[in-house]
């Protein structure tokens, strides 16, 4: 682990997950009540004992880079552990916008100064829970120069992924960044084999590939697009590595957070009853900042009034500190830190972010609001969506109504 460096990707744009990310980059989005999607992949990295890691940001990278910095901190320069976040190195216009190699490309000095055997390269906005240890060593014994974790993806998939053809021993023979369709495994027939976008480099074969394809007039500078089909093209030893739970079992939990329905039902996967990601296994844990604020507080009040009592409660939810539920009903729900849900409200398979206040007497359902958005007293959100259309509010395919940061009091009253 001591030989290999971390690069984590987390520049994406995340424009389907507007407005969650009008001001922030997608790894940075909260999710889950306490964290953020980039911890997932950092929680990996610890869990993994990989503790060389570089996050390479690029839009609105400042959320980001305050949470990491906040966040992640407690990695020891002594014990030869760090965590550097390198902003992009040539910013030149609107365009300045290239490919997952060029990105890397531009931070080559800053890789070769830690003079790393391998370098595994991971997105910093997916689920899942993985020890990258298992894939690091699975390159090192195939002794390839290339290594691409996979997952099984649907046939009707396939446009969002880098497919791939194996031979028996899993060495890549085809790679087709996002075809429009594509065949199926030999051995199954539903599904295509797809690149999860993570990767383990030889350190001088990557060197060499990436002045190769920086030198390309018509490159697009994407390990996707360029560098991955070429190196096949060449002769490269490139190998694939079926991602496995830590019992071994195969195509485990994995989510592309990058759609707001996608978002919404990851989240709702969290507070299954038996969720298939167990956020509560101590075994893998997941970091993040932890808030500083009290526990939660749930209130029964009846105003000293026999009959018209009301119970602050939450069922089937998840409830971070710093939250009163004073009075109001929460159900299948995700409540970030500092949430307030005041008397008579409810709130249904809803996730609330930071310091959201829900007035009195509101009744909201499959919703997803930003953080410190005020709805005012008696505001229905979620079960008309032709009210929510003339508010202005977006709404995704799936029907969730999704509510901005800079929300004003005024839109709701519509
Ligand atoms: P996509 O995720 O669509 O496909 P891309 O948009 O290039 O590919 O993003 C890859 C990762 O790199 C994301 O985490 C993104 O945030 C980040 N990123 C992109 N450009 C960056 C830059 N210039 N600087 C920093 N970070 C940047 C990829 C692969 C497919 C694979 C899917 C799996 O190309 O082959 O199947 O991931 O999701
Ligand atoms: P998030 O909503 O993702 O938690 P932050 O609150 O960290 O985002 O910041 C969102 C944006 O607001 C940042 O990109 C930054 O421009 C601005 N911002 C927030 N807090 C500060 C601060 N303390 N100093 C400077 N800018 C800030």
């Amino acid at each position: 682990m001591r030989r290999a460096l971390t690069i984590i990707l987390a520049g994406g744009r995340g424009t389907r997950l507007d407005p969650l990310t009008r001001d922030r980059a997608k790894p940075a989005v909260p999710f889950g009540g306490l964290y953020r999607i980039i911890d997932f992949t950092l929680s990996n990295c610890i869990n993994s004992h990989l503790r060389r890691i570089l996050v390479l940001t690029q839009y609105k990278g400042h959320s980001l880079e305050r949470h990491i910095r906040r966040g992640w901190g407690f990695l020891s320069a002594e014990l030869n552990e760090s965590i550097d976040i390198l902003p992009p190195q040539q910013r030149i216009d609107e365009h300045w916008y290239k490919g997952t190699a060029d990105a890397i490309y531009q931070n080559v000095y800053s890789i070769e100064k830690e003079n790393p055997e391998s370098v595994i390269i991971l997105a910093g906005d997916h689920i899942y829970k993985m020890d990258y240890s298992k894939m690091l060593r699975h390159h090192e014994e195939q002794q390839a120069d290339l290594t691409i974790g996979c997952i099984p993806v649907a046939l009707h998939e396939v446009r969002h992924f880098g497919i791939m053809e194996v031979d028996a021993q899993h060495r890549v023979k085809a790679f087709l960044e996002k075809p429009k369709t594509a065949p199926p495994m030999p051995d199954d027939p539903n599904h295509a084999l797809g690149s999860m976008g993570i990767y383990v480099f030889n350190t001088q074969v990557m060197f060499e590939r990436l002045f190769e394809d920086a030198a390309h007039p018509e490159s697009e500078h994407d390990f996707g697009k360029d560098i991955i089909p070429r190196m096949i093209r060449d002769g490269h030893r490139v190998f694939a590595y079926p991602f496995h739970d830590k019992n071994n079992k195969p195509n485990p939990y994995w989510r592309d957070v990058g759609t707001i329905d996608a978002y919404y039902q990851t989240s709702m996967d969290l507070i299954d009853v038996d969720p298939q990601l167990n956020l509560y296994d101590s075994h893998w844990p997941i970091r993040t900042l932890p808030p500083q604020s009290p526990p939660p507080k749930f209130v029964f009040s009846d105003e000293g009034m026999p009959g018209v009592a009301r119970r602050g409660e939450a069922l089937d939810s998840m409830v971070c500190p710093g939250c009163i539920l004073s009075g109001g009903h929460v159900r299948r729900s995700i409540l970030s830190p500092r949430v307030r849900v005041n008397s008579y409200a409810t709130v249904e398979e809803s996730i609330l972010f930071d310091g959201v206040v829900v007035g009195r007497h509101c009744k909201i359902r499959r919703a997803i609001i930003d953080k410190h958005v005020k709805i005012p007293p008696h505001t229905v959100i979620g079960y008309d969506l032709d009210v929510e259309r003339r508010r202005g509010f977006t709404i995704s395919e799936g029907g969730i109504v999704v509510i901005g940061k800079e929300e004003r009091p005024e839109t709701f009253a519509i």
